[in-house]
């Protein structure tokens, strides 16, 4: 592990680094009495990634990124290359690598929960704010930090208890999130005038009390929505960010199902910065709308069934399958069942990828996991019969680019597996991770001072006039 830690620092980091390690085991024993360890490291990183970005700026600025073609521009923007995005890199080939670590790295490196195997969310977070990979004691406080941020308003809670449980989750995780506004640090120094070299202290601020929050959202909207308003549980200081999320789900004494969450929140936080979620809570951050509104943007985003939908998506077609299939799980009657979705001008849910070309290391890990704790599973026999017919499907069809499963094919039989059966409250979960990842980019955006976005459009009338005699 110290290797590993040696060796993903931010680029130009390493002196801080070194420095953070000789007085780390003091600093952090400290932490439990001084909650602000990760921001008095954010504080020290910022000045130096100011300089390190002015230098690239000025360095390359007028090099070229790539070109646009009028397919492009019609065609959701695949590729152009348009963002910066700090957190994570997405290999078409490789898949994700958070700060230069893949998944199965972070398995190895990032600190995990006493008598747990599975990488802690908490530390994945550190990891992806300060470039470093934290010690089991930085994480431990964050958990801490966390939960005494956790608790809601209580006209927050009023409000998902008035929401009719007709009400997807999603939006009332969307008009939870956007209720916390409320309470919004970086609205109100904006409106007290502060400077803009500070606009990342209370950006930082929200972004921790929002993450501090979801778990009690997600567990007061699953309760309310699920489990006739059942009783929410109150989060425990001692346990970790996942204990606690499970807990409230009514799923903590399960020692596996905490794990997954663990690894769940983990792997589904971060995938660059050009998908919908994460590019529309960078975009409306860009104009200055604080962390709740900025994130809440991009959890209406994710709630589209081409994006993180997909996961409850998933579970509907493969149990529409096992109804109509009647327990006959042959593969000529699966390819049959896949034909007909394909026909009938549907997508196949969890397969395809805008970036990835190959299955999802996201997808892999799940099954890695299944194999481990649920080899006998129904469900995930099925998942995996799917995978080995579903690809070839659809090089047959011939449209898709990837026809390899993404993160969303297997992260719902996981969850049914343990018991977690309602499918409408999948996304949800998916949306507390992808905060973690979200959130601290939204932190950098403001610290490194990224302007408003504004890419040029055109109309079709424009692009005639532009080419057509040409
Ligand atoms: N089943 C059927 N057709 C598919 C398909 C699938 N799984 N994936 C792509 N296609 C089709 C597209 O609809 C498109 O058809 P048209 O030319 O008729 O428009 C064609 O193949 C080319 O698409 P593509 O270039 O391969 O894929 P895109 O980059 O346009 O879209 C999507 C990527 C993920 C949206 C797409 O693969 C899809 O719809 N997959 C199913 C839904 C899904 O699993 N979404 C979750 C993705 C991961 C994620 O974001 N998780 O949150």
């Amino acid at each position: 592990m110290a290797s590993l830690r040696t060796a993903f620092r931010l680029p130009g980091l390493a002196k801080v680094a070194t420095r953070q390690n000789a007085f780390a085991s003091n600093a952090i024993r400290a932490y439990a009495t001084k909650p602000q360890g990760l921001k008095d490291r954010l504080r020290e990183l910022i000045p130096e990634k100011r300089e390190e970005v002015k230098k690239v700026k000025a360095e390359f600025g007028d090099k070229v990124l790539g070109e646009t073609t009028v397919d492009m521009a019609y065609g959701g923007m695949r590729g152009i290359k348009g963002l910066i995005w700090e957190g994570s890199v997405l290999d078409a080939n490789e898949g994700i690598r958070f700060r230069g670590l893949t998944i199965p790295d972070c398995q190895k490196a990032l600190p995990s929960a006493e008598g747990g195997e599975e990488p802690l969310p908490e530390g994945l977070f550190w990891l992806l704010v300060t470039g470093e990979v934290p010690t089991t004691e930085q994480v431990r406080g964050l958990s801490a930090e966390w939960a005494a941020r956790a608790e809601l308003p209580s006209f927050v809670e009023e409000l998902l208890d008035r929401c009719p449980t007709s009400l997807h989750p999603m939006s009332q995780l969307s008009l939870a999130v956007t209720a916390l506004q409320h309470d919004s640090q970086f609205a109100k120094a904006y409106q007290e005038g502060v400077h803009k070299n500070d606009y990342w202290d209370t950006t930082y601020e929200d972004s921790m009390d929002l993450i501090a929050k979801l778990p009690n959202i997600a567990g007061r909207i699953y309760q309310n929505v699920f489990k006739n308003k059942g009783k929410v549980a109150a989060i425990n200081p001692n346990l970790d960010y996942s204990a606690n999320l499970a807990n409230l789900l009514g799923f903590g004494d399960n020692k596996t199902f905490v794990e997954l969450m663990r690894l769940y929140l983990t792997i589904h936080s971060d995938h660059e910065g050009g998908n919908v979620s994460a590019h529309t809570t960078h975009l409306v951050g860009s104009a200055l709308s604080d962390p709740y509104l900025s994130f809440a943007a991009g959890l209406n985003g994710l709630a589209g069934p081409l994006h993180g939908l997909a996961n409850q998506e998933v579970l509907r077609w493969l149990n529409k399958m096992d109804e109509e299939l009647k327990g006959d799980f042959s593969d000529q009657a699966i390819k049959d069942y896949i034909w007909t979705t394909l026909r009938s001008g549907q997508v196949v849910p969890g397969y395809g990828h805008a970036v990835l070309r190959k299955t999802d290391p996201r997808y892999s890990c799940q099954r890695e996991f299944a194999l481990k704790h649920i080899p006998k599973d129904r469900l995930f026999r099925l998942v995996s019969q799917v995978y080995t017919i579903a690809p070839g499907i659809l090089l047959e069809h011939g449209k898709t680019k990837n026809p390899w499963p993404n993160v969303d094919a297997h992260s719902g039989v996981l969850l049914t597996a343990y018991g977690l059966t309602e499918q409408d409250f999948y996304t949800v979960l998916f949306g507390v991770s992808r905060g973690l990842g979200v959130l601290s980019q939204l932190i950098w955006d403001r610290a490194l001072g990224m302007p408003l976005e504004r890419p040029k459009s055109y109309s079709t009338a424009a692009i005639k006039t532009m080419f057509a005699k040409k």
